[in-house]
């Protein structure tokens, strides 16, 4: 699994402040507790500073850059942001997120992709908005895969993000996320997943349960990234124990290694 870290998230209200005080160390302090924590991707997002999100951007491109190796996803809708961030990007290949299938998004964002040779999220909406259905979501996914192989861009470089909404707020929308995936995977088996795999929570108590369930069944359907919380140890273990499952760990090598370090971990914590 693919884990990108959504803990750099200008949304989140226990990081705006040290973003807007460039307080770097805070910053830097919860890049590198995400990737300890198995973050192979951290999130960036500034969307919630408006006319400063370009330079509070660049300035959390460079400042995480200083003290990890992963590489980035720039998450914004303003191209000059992405632009912003893409310019300062030295950890390897960054991935946008996102482009979608909006004519004036899709014609201002793809010019990145190529320009900086970086991966892409392509979220499953179009002018007409998100579609409340599989076929709808997968005729979008379809025609953005088409459009990004077109111009270059490699199938592995490619993050398709079926959208998960709050169940709390339409009850067919888990499933529909769900076949969304199971779908693009079954006809492109080289594309990536993207979830944003905490939406589906919004609105219900018991939050974090309702992610892990969630997880497990999206791993299942062939959800092979997802935009989550890797600070959450049960969670991380999910996802340890569902590769395990799903046949993507020889032996349970990875697993067992995970189950003695936490081992190891809590006897030390007793002392
Ligand atoms: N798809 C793509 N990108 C995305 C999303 C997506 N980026 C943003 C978001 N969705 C994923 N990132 C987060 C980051 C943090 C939280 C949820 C999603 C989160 N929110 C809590 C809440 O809203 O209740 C806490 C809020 C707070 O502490 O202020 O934890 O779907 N491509």
């Amino acid at each position: 699994m693919i884990v990108i870290g959504e803990k750099l998230n200008s949304t989140l209200k226990a990081i705006r402040p040290a973003m807007e005080a460039r307080d770097s160390e805070t910053v830097q302090d919860l890049a590198r507790r995400q990737v300890a924590a198995g973050a192979n991707y951290l999130d960036v997002n500034a969307g919630m500073f408006l006319e400063e999100e370009s330079d509070i951007l660049t300035w959390l491109v460079e400042t995480i850059g200083e003290v990890t190796d992963v590489p980035l996803v720039l998450d914004s809708p303003s191209p000059e942001a992405l632009r912003a961030g893409l310019k300062v990007h030295r950890n390897g290949r960054p991935l946008i997120n996102s482009i979608t299938g909006e004519t004036g998004r899709w014609e201002a964002v793809l010019p990145l992709v190529t320009e900086y040779d970086a991966g892409v999220i392509a979220l499953c909406m179009d002018d007409e908005g998100m579609p409340e259905d599989v076929d709808g979501r997968l005729a979008i996914a379809e025609t953005m895969i088409r459009g990004l192989t077109r111009a270059g861009v490699q199938p592995g470089d490619i993050f398709i993000d079926p959208l998960v909404r709050p169940v709390s707020t339409g009850s067919h929308y888990g499933v529909v996320a769900l076949e969304t995936i199971r779908r693009v995977k079954e006809d492109h088996p080289d594309v990536h997943i993207a979830c944003g795999l905490s939406n589906v929570s919004y609105g219900i108590p018991g939050r974090k349960r309702m992610n892990q369930a969630f997880l497990v069944a999206a791993m299942a359907a062939g959800m092979d990234g997802a935009i989550l919380d890797p600070l959450d140890t049960d969670l991380m273990d999910f996802v340890c124990a569902t590769e395990a499952l799903l046949g993507r760990d020889a032996y349970c090598m990875n697993y067992l290694k995970r189950h003695r370090s936490s081992q190891k971990e809590a006897a030390l914590q007793k002392g």
